[in-house]
Parts: C-alpha cells; structure tokens; sequence
C-alpha cells in the first residue's frame, strides 16, 4: 500500500471565459479537418516528430494511473512487410468468408479492401498495446483496471496530436491481430489494441464523402 501524497496544481492555467471560447472553437475546427487516409507518401517522418505525440499520448488518465499501455513504433522495413502480410492474411479472410453481408455494406462507402499497401509505404506503423497486467520488476504480477478505457483515450490523444503535429493518420484493426506479439517480440500478456499509421498523405490522396453527425445529434443538454 502506498499512502496518498500530494503536491500543488501546477500547470492549471485559468482563462479568460472570451479567450477560452476562442480556443475551444479553434480546437474543434483543427481537429474536424481531421481526416482518415489510406493512401500513405513514402516521404520520411522525423522520429523526434513521432516521439513527442507519444509522449503526449502518454500522459492519458488511466484506470488507477497504471498507465496500462505500450507504444511500438515501427519503421524497419522488414517489420513493416512482415506485418503487412499477416495483415492481408486475415483480412483476406475477413473480406471474403468472416464478415457477414451487414458488415461488408456497411464498409462499402469506405471502398476498402484486404490490399494494405500502406502498412509497408507509410514511414511509421505505431502498434498500441494495451497490458491486461503490471509486471513488477521482480516478475509480479499485479492488477490493471479499465484497460482498454485506458487505452482508448490515450489512443486518442496521440490521433490527435499527430493531426496537430501536421501528420495523417488510419486506425488499423486486422482482426485478430496476435501477429503483432510475434512479430514485434510482446509479452503475451500485452494485447495489441490497433495500429496506427503514420505519414503524409501523397499529394492525389482521396477521401470517402461521409459526414459526421451535426452536433444536435450527439449530444443531450438537460
Ligand atoms: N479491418 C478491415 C475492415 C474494416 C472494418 C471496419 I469496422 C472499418 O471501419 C474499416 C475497415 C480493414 O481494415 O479493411
């Protein structure tokens, strides 16, 4: 058991409601330009770019701050193709036996398919981890809690700070994706969460024409 201990608030910086106002509507209208890509430039990320989104990302609230999380970031290409092939296996197998016809209409207006050339073209793959357990320097094991809450909203500050940092990003999700522990050398005991790619897209990049839900429609005032 470790008591509680505590420190003044340090980086709590109070606005102005006006200037507030200002940020918030300069923050949403950022991150609505946000667009998912699928069609990744070669052109090279520089590392430290990618280490301080990371570094944001890391700075999540978690279930009992343990912090349940592990980021690899990949950009060897061996890695890189090895899991681009394990990807296109299984999703070979999801666009033709294991997603049932719902599910296929539902990605249509998406046009994707079981071809994931962007997992070798982009300059960083990031596999997100989520630990089911701590291990203790003395192989321990102890409790993680709400780890995939945990791991979900650090997944998302770091989709955002990317977009912020002036990089695109697509939410990845082979399913199973257990190929990642082999493949980056994991512990079991970490499951892979999603990958995330990472890069510019290249300069004919296309996007589906989808709409996100007005406002009224996501949220209740009462
Ligand atoms: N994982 C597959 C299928 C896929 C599923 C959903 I739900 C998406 O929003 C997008 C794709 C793929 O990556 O193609």
């Amino acid at each position: 058991m470790t008591k509680a201990r505590f420190v003044p608030l340090e980086g709590y910086h109070a606005l102005p409601v006006d200037e507030m106002e200002r940020r918030a509507t300069a923050f949403a209208d950022e991150v609505a330009r946000r667009r998912t890509i699928r069609q990744f430039s070669p052109r090279p990320v520089p590392r430290r770019l990618v280490e301080e989104c990371v570094r944001a990302a890391g700075t999540a609230p978690s279930g009992a701050n343990r912090q349940p999380w592990h980021f690899v970031v990949v950009e060897d290409p061996d890695a890189k193709r090895q899991i681009r092939e394990a990807a296109e296996r299984e999703e070979r197998e999801f666009y033709t036996t294991r997603a049932p016809p719902e599910w296929l209409e539902a990605l249509e207006p998406l046009g994707t398919d079981e071809q994931k050339p962007f997992l070798e073209t982009a300059p960083f793959l990031i596999a997100i981890f989520g630990e089911r357990y701590g291990v203790t320097p003395d192989g321990h094991q102890f409790q993680h809690y709400y780890v995939t809450e945990s791991v979900g909203i650090a997944t998302g500050i770091l989709i955002t700070a990317l977009h912020h940092a002036g990089l695109a990003t697509l939410t990845h999700t082979p399913s199973p994706m257990k190929f990642l522990n082999e493949i980056l050398g994991r512990p079991a005991h970490e499951r892979p969460f999603l990958i995330l790619v990472v890069g510019y897209p290249t300069s004919d990049a296309m996007v589906p024409d989808i709409q996100r839900k007005p406002l009224e429609e996501i949220v209740t005032f009462r």
